[in-house]
């Protein structure tokens, strides 16, 4: 079971244009200032905010209560002028999460009408929550023939493929920085990894390294995910030969 949170900046659109038109600038600042403190609040509760186009936020809540959210709207709104719409959802696959939450906000079924909070809220933390961490195995070496643009170019439509593959099987992709990717990833992703490897594989000639981590928060998860990915690394690193897939548990 996965609960999701979704953050949306209420009216951003109309609220952009009362900035004037030299405004990208103040945008920009307060967007990454926005995202500073929603990843605070909600790390500190044991769970990851996924950062979604900059003025949304997805957040593996799993043990989150509708209290907490209201703890976390009531500090927001204090510290900003905008305000956020918080969208939850819960079901068997990080994909069918979003779609509750998205059905919680189109039917306006209220949590909280005060603090703009709609959807359905488990809060318990008895369910396993699974990340998968891909990354590049040696980007650093594409760039000595690719300049710094190709080289997002080529992470971009790395994206794109792994967002599209992987939401088939339920699951939910988001760039993290760098050659960095991490998968909400049902058990059917976790499944069929290895073939979404040799793809990349035979289609752009890119192999990627995958760790996996599973926990009932989704701090814990993601650190053995990084902790499995860290390990191909030091197999790789020692001279034998590496797994392209490796799963730590806790
Ligand atoms: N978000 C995130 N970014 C990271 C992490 N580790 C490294 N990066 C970023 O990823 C970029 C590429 O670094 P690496 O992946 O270590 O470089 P590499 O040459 O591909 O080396 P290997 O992955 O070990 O094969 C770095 O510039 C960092 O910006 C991480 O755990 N999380
Ligand atoms: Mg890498």
């Amino acid at each position: 079971m996965i609960q999701l949170s979704i953050l949306k900046i209420t009216e951003y659109g109309p609220w952009t244009l009362t900035l004037g038109s030299d405004r990208e600038h103040e945008l920009q600042m307060l967007q990454a200032s926005l995202y500073r403190e929603i990843q605070k609040l909600f790390s500190e509760k044991n769970c990851l905010v996924f950062l979604n186009r900059a003025d949304e936020f997805f957040v593996v809540s799993n043990g989150l209560t509708l209290d907490d959210h209201i703890a976390i709207q009531k500090t927001l709104e204090q510290l900003f002028d905008i305000r956020l719409t918080i969208s939850i959802g819960f079901a068997k696959s990080p994909f069918e999460a979003n779609l509750k939450a998205y059905e919680g906000k189109k039917t306006q079924t209220i949590l909280n009408q005060e603090h703009s909070i709609f959807g359905f809220v488990n809060g318990e933390s008895t369910s396993n929550v699974s990340i998968m961490h891909l990354d590049v195995d040696d980007l650093t070496s594409k760039r000595k023939t690719n300049s710094p643009y190709e080289i997002s170019s080529i992470i971009f439509e790395l994206h794109s493929k792994m967002s599209k593959f992987f939401m088939e099987k339920n699951s939910l992709t988001f760039f993290m920085g760098g050659d960095n990717f991490m998968v909400v990833a049902s058990d059917d992703a976790k499944k069929s990894v290895q073939q979404f490897i040799d793809m990349i594989k035979n289609e752009d000639g890119i192999f990627l390294n995958c760790g996996i981590g599973s926990g009932f928060n989704v701090r814990e998860a993601v650190k053995l995910a990084t902790k499995s990915l860290d390990t191909i690394r030091e197999i790789r690193d020692s001279g034998k030969e590496k797994p392209e897939v490796l799963e730590l548990s806790c």
